[in-house]
């Protein structure tokens, strides 16, 4: 064999196939990820040069300390009422996902995602951005129309896609498009959100505005040519925008490592592209609050975008349509040592004599009630199975202004077969 080699005297060339350190059964071990004290990271002047501060790339901003205190040059101090409203958002997120995961199990719909264990990503961000800047999510920032109070039933009826659904059925369940919440249209196709942003940032700034954009992608999509061509456009215009990659280990059932996450971080990813870098605590909500303040306020005096890595973990499936126990050890979320978001902020909270597991309990209480009337109201204009909810003939609309000739003959022709087929479609 070797000899068919055309130089038999060098080593063959090998790849590096990536492997997940731990598969269903075995024991998960996190002891070699570093978690650096609270407090520890420095808090550069947001008008600091991006290359002053590489090193922030590469550790971890936290805030919340062992003992449950907020400490360091990153604590935001947020007032109690505001850390309330804080833990108050991120449960209403988990309690709507809960009920919303139930209604998928319950044939009410096709498909949900939760975002479980990864709360403070998006609630933390949405209390820390202005209300009218525009958020580029993707599939898993639920948290951020929650934070903004967007209806839920006009989320539920988007995923029942119902006769209320404002999207007529034609968007995936959970692919949410509320403009005037500053919610662009969630799309299924990975980062596209990405180059979206930047160009919506660098309107904003043609135009004179002062709102900025916010994009979230997971650490899977990084590896899309889309999110490498908005850090070549954001960096060369400076546009104001913010890049969060969230870090939850898993895309599906590929690990985090072939994204790259074996070789360096995702945070570093900026310092290729000469913008600023951040790598946090993506479970502590007030690190998520800091660093999204920290960027905001970069972005809005002219600074440029900044990428921050939220490190977290998805601490359950990836959809209603997967099995993490497939792949992946069921000791996981419970080894992770970054712990759960709510369970933190809650622990903070009565650490400060603000809260008690009483009024924590009774909210709780509270709030699956107010999801559970939500979702009342929403089962009144339909769940899945009940038939056609929209008119056939809209099928075709609302995606180009003027329909192109060969959709309208495709809609002509479904039109046509159903009137032939002497059963038409079920519309009760
Ligand atoms: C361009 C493209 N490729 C693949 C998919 C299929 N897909 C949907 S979600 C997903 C995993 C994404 O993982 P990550 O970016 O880490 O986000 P997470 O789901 O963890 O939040 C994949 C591969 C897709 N929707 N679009
Ligand atoms: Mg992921």
């Amino acid at each position: 064999m070797t000899g068919d080699l055309p130089r038999p005297n060098l080593p063959p060339l090998s790849l590096h196939v990536p492997e997940p350190k731990f598969r269903p059964g075995d024991a998960a071990d996190f002891s070699d990820i570093v978690v650096p004290p609270a407090g520890e990271a420095r808090r550069p002047d947001t008008a600091a040069a991006a290359d002053s501060f590489h090193d922030l790339a590469y550790t971890l901003v936290r805030v919340l300390d062992d003992d449950n205190q907020a400490v360091g040059p990153w604590n935001p101090r947020l007032n109690p009422d505001q850390l309330r409203r804080m833990l108050r958002m991120m449960a209403l997120t988990r309690a709507f996902d809960e009920r919303m995961f139930r209604a998928q199990r319950q044939g009410k719909t096709s498909f949900y995602m939760k975002c479980t264990g990864e709360e403070a990503v998006s609630v933390a961000a949405a209390m820390a951005l202005a209300r009218d800047d525009m958020c580029f999510p993707s599939y898993r920032q639920q948290g951020i129309l929650i934070t903004r109070d967007w209806s839920m039933t006009e989320m539920m009826n988007q995923i029942y896609s119902n006769k209320g659904d404002r999207l007529q059925g034609k968007q995936l369940p959970i692919m949410y498009s509320v403009k005037d919440h500053g919610f662009f249209s969630i799309s299924g196709n990975l980062a596209t959100q990405y180059p979206q942003a930047v160009g919506w940032a660098m309107a904003s700034a043609a135009k004179g505005d002062t709102r900025i954009a916010a994009t979230w992608c997971g650490e899977g999509s990084t590896a899309e040519g889309d999110f490498h061509s908005a850090c070549t456009f954001a960096s060369v215009y400076r546009a104001p925008v913010i890049f969060n990659v969230v870090n939850n280990q898993w895309a599906i059932s590929s690990f985090s490592g072939f994204a790259g996450a074996e070789a360096t971080t995702f945070a570093a990813r900026a310092v290729g592209y000469g913008i600023a870098g951040l790598r946090i605590d993506g479970n502590d909500a007030l690190a998520v609050y800091a660093a999204t303040s920290w960027a905001a306020e970069r972005a809005r005096t002219n600074q440029g975008p900044t990428l921050i890595e939220h490190f977290t973990y998805r601490a359950e499936g990836h959809s209603t349509s997967d099995d993490p126990s497939q792949y992946r050890s069921a000791d996981e979320a419970s080894e992770w040592p970054l712990g759960d978001p709510i369970a933190r902020l809650k622990a903070h909270l009565i650490a400060i004599g603000e809260w008690d597991d009483a009024r924590h309990a009774a909210q709780d209480v509270e709030l699956a009630e107010m999801v559970r009337a939500a979702q009342k109201e929403a089962e009144k204009n339909g769940i899945l199975g009940h038939g056609l909810h929209q008119p056939l003939d809209t099928l075709f609309d609302g995606v180009f202004e003027e329909m192109p000739w060969h959709l309208r003959e495709q809609q002509a022709q479904m039109l046509a077969e159903e009137t032939a087929s002497g059963r038409p479609w079920d519309r009760k």
